[in-house]
C-alpha cells in the first residue's frame, strides 16, 4: 500500500480590503487538483460578489491528522434575535458560563466590527484572545470522503445540506474537543445568512434560525474557555490537523427541554 498524503488546502478570497470568502479542509493528494478548482469556482458564486484575488494554500501535512467523531447537530424553532438569546444563555449558562460573559459575547458580535477570527472569553467574560482585532482563527480541519457523504445525506434529509452548515459542523468538532473550550456561540457575517448556532460538548451543535435579520453584514465567533494554558489552546486550534471520520446523529427541530431537560 503507498503511503497517504495529506494536503491541506486553504482560500481566502478578497475585493480590495473586503474579505468575500473562505473555505478549507484537509485532502488526499490525488483530490487536490479537484478542490482548488471547486474553490475558485465557489468564489465566483459568492452573494458578496466578484473577488479580485483568490489565494490558494495547498501545504502537505507534516503529522497525521487526529480522526474525531463530529457533534451532533440539533436544531431549535427560535422565531427572532430575542429567542435566539435566551436559548443561548439558557445552554451556556447550564456549563458555566456566567452571564456576564454571555452579554459580553453578544455585545462583541453584535457591534457591527467583523473579526477573522473568534473572541477568546473566560466564564467572567474577559477577553483572553492575544490579538483583539483580528481573534484566533480555527485552522487545518477536514472531513473524509465517507463521511462527508454520510453528513450530506443526513443533512439532505432535513434538508440543510450546504456547505455553511457542513463547513460550521466541522469547525465546531474540532474546538469542542479540547477540554478547555466550554461553550461556543456563533453569527454568521453573511448578510443573508440568519442562521447562527450554539455549542458546547454535552449539548452538541444546535442551531438557532433568526439569530439576525436579514442584511446585517457582520457577526462574528466566541469560545467560552476555562481553566489551562491559552497558547496551547491557540496552537491546538491553529495548527493541530483534525479529520471527521464519523457523523453522529443529525435531528430536525427540537424543543430546548429535549436539549437542556
Ligand atoms: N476560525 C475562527 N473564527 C472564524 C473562522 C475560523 N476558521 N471563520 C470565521 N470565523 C468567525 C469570523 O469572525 C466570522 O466573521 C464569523 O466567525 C462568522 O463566519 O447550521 O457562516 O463564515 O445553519 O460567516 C453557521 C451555520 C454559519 C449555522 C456560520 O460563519 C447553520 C458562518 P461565517
Ligand atoms: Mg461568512
Amino acid at each position: 500500500m503507498p503511503k497517504l498524503t495529506f494536503y491541506s488546502v486553504r482560500m481566502r478570497a478578497s475585493r480590495g480590503s473586503m474579505h468575500i470568502s473562505g473555505a478549507e479542509g484537509i485532502y488526499d493528494k490525488d483530490d487536490v487538483v479537484t478542490i482548488v478548482q471547486e474553490y475558485t469556482k465557489r468564489t465566483f458564486l459568492h452573494e458578496k460578489g466578484r473577488a479580485e484575488e483568490i489565494r490558494i494554500i495547498v501545504e502537505e501535512l507534516k503529522e497525521k491528522p487526529v480522526r474525531i467523531h463530529s457533534l451532533p447537530l440539533y436544531t431549535l424553532n427560535t422565531r427572532n434575535a430575542e429567542a435566539a438569546k435566551r436559548a443561548s444563555s439558557k445552554i451556556l449558562s447550564s456549563v458555566g458560563i456566567t452571564e456576564r460573559a454571555i452579554e459580553e459575547a453578544f455585545k462583541c458580535l453584535t457591534l457591527g466590527i467583523t473579526m477573522r477570527g473568534a473572541m477568546l472569553l473566560d466564564i467572567e467574560g474577559v477577553r483572553l484572545e492575544p490579538d483583539l482585532l483580528r481573534g484566533v482563527r480555527v485552522t487545518r480541519m477536514g472531513i473524509t470522503k465517507e463521511a462527508s457523504a454520510d453528513l450530506s445525506m443526513k443533512l439532505g434529509k432535513l434538508g440543510i445540506n450546504n456547505s455553511t452548515v457542513k463547513e460550521a459542523l466541522i469547525l465546531v468538532s474540532k474546538v469542542h474537543r479540547h477540554p478547555m473550550i466550554l461553550g461556543e456561540l456563533c453569527i454568521s457575517d453573511n448578510p443573508g445568512y440568519t442562521t447562527g448556532y450554539v455549542a458546547t460538548r454535552a449539548h452538541g451543535y444546535i442551531r438557532l434560525p433568526r439569530i439576525k435579520k436579514k442584511g446585517i453584514p457582520y457577526g462574528g465567533r466566541a469560545f467560552f474557555i476555562t481553566g489551562g494554558e491559552v497558547k496551547g489552546l491557540i496552537t491546538y486550534l491553529q495548527t493541530t490537523p483534525v479529520l471527521i471520520n464519523k457523523i453522529e446523529p443529525c435531528r430536525g427541530v427540537v424543543t430546548l427541554n429535549d436539549i437542556i431537560g
